[in-house]
């Protein structure tokens, strides 16, 4: 397994190696993670780029002198690791301010403050070179039917997202927004809680073009759907603008297990989805190092994101490159799916005119799934 390299482009969330362990049952187990500390050591593991909320780097409510210190640090500590920031995102959740939404708080005063505190670290993105800017709604959603008006708080979501792309448009940033789903947590029900509903919102966007996803395997998993599915879909509409790879075991909370762990066929088949949809952003990881870790445990986990992604990478070369399941795929027909059901010429005159073949002895013919599945489950298991 090839160690990881730049162009393979992986990228971390400064919040993923920082996690202190905090959970609703227990306070922090790690002590605070210096900034530029995190990027040495994850320059040292051969990391590629940072991603980073505001309040990642700069602590909430930092005067303007501390801020410009704070940041003139970091972007030393950028250019003494070489590390690249490729995607920055706004905290609007953790604040006490937050604690019923940004964008769609009801509240209106609340909705302001959101967007004001977006557009600046947008401004620190764009200087920093970021060209992704994810948005993650965490806390835009209710637990109760009556605490919000889901069409209007979209109406909100959408004039956010419109007055976004404004912004950047007018400023001459060459920025998108990669907005990303999840189901629920910390909010009962979370607004655009999947990749097919945050695609379907985009299209109603003023500036769609400027508008994609970044689905986190997690969040698909948690809402019971199949990730590499989604991230098929989101590449098919040209949308796939950023990944965020971890690990989850089915419905449950967010696990945010280094990518790899948690569900290992499904990392398989999102790998082999990104291979071959020619996916070219940074490969990035949204985990969390167990609470039980110690320091020296949070690097183990995340060197491990990047030497899992590597292993299944060559995994998923190896089945596609191997005869056996070449013919395995042809007697499944998989390629035939690429021949349009009906001729250029022929339209649906001519369909209606065709002699069909007969539908009992159609429903005769075996789909060769299982035979292609075990050689993929071969593959993954290191037996081939
Ligand atoms: C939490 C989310 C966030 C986003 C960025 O579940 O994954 O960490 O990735 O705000």
């Amino acid at each position: 397994i090839p160690a990881p390299a730049p162009e393979d482009k992986f990228s971390f969330g400064l919040w993923t190696v920082g996690w202190q362990g905090a959970d609703p049952f227990g306070p922090a187990t790690r002590s605070p993670m210096d900034t530029v500390h995190a990027l040495e050591k994850l320059a040292g593991l051969g990391a590629y780029g940072v991603n980073f909320h505001d309040d990642d780097v700069i602590p909430f409510g930092s005067d303007d002198a501390t801020r410009d210190k704070i940041i003139a640090r970091f972007k030393q500590g950028l250019e003494d690791t070489g590390l690249v920031v490729t995607t920055a995102t706004t905290n609007l959740f953790s604040h006490p301010v937050f604690k019923s939404g940004g964008f769609t708080n009801n509240d209106r005063d609340i909705r302001r403050f959101a967007l004001r505190k977006v557009m600046r670290n947008v401004d620190l993105a764009a200087s920093l070179g970021a060209e992704v800017y994810v948005a993650w709604g965490g806390r835009e959603g209710a637990e109760y039917g009556a605490s919000q008006d889901t069409r209007v708080a979209l109406d909100r979501m959408k004039e956010a997202f419109d007055l976004l792309g404004d912004y950047v448009t007018e400023q001459g940033y060459d920025m998108r927004f990669a907005i990303e789903p999840k189901p629920n947590e910390p909010r009962g029900d979370i607004l655009l809680p999947t990749i097919g509903h945050a695609l379907a919102f985009i299209e109603r966007l003023e500036r769609p073009e400027l508008v994609g996803v970044n689905p986190e395997i997690g969040h698909e998993e948690m809402a019971g759907m199949n990730a590499a599915a989604g991230y098929a879909q989101a590449l098919w509409q040209g949308k796939l603008f950023h990944i965020d790879l971890n690990g989850q075991n089915g419905p449950k909370y967010d696990q945010d297990l280094r990518f790899g762990a948690g569900n290992v066929r499904g990392a398989f088949w999102v790998v082999d989805t990104l291979l071959a949809g020619g996916y070219d952003g940074p490969v990035h990881f949204d985990f969390k190092p167990a609470r039980t870790e110690d320091e020296d445990g949070v690097w183990v986990s995340a060197a491990a994101n990047m030497r899992n992604y590597l292993i299944l990478r060559e995994k998923v070369k190896a089945f596609r490159a191997d005869p056996e399941v070449q013919a395995a795929l042809e007697a499944a027909r998989v390629p035939e799916l690429e021949v349009p059901t009906v001729g250029a010429d022929e339209g649906w005159k001519g369909l209606l005119a065709a002699e069909l073949r007969d539908p009992e002895e159609l429903a005769t013919r075996g789909g060769g799934f299982e035979l292609l599945d075990q050689l993929a489950l071969e593959h993954l298991y290191g037996v081939r």
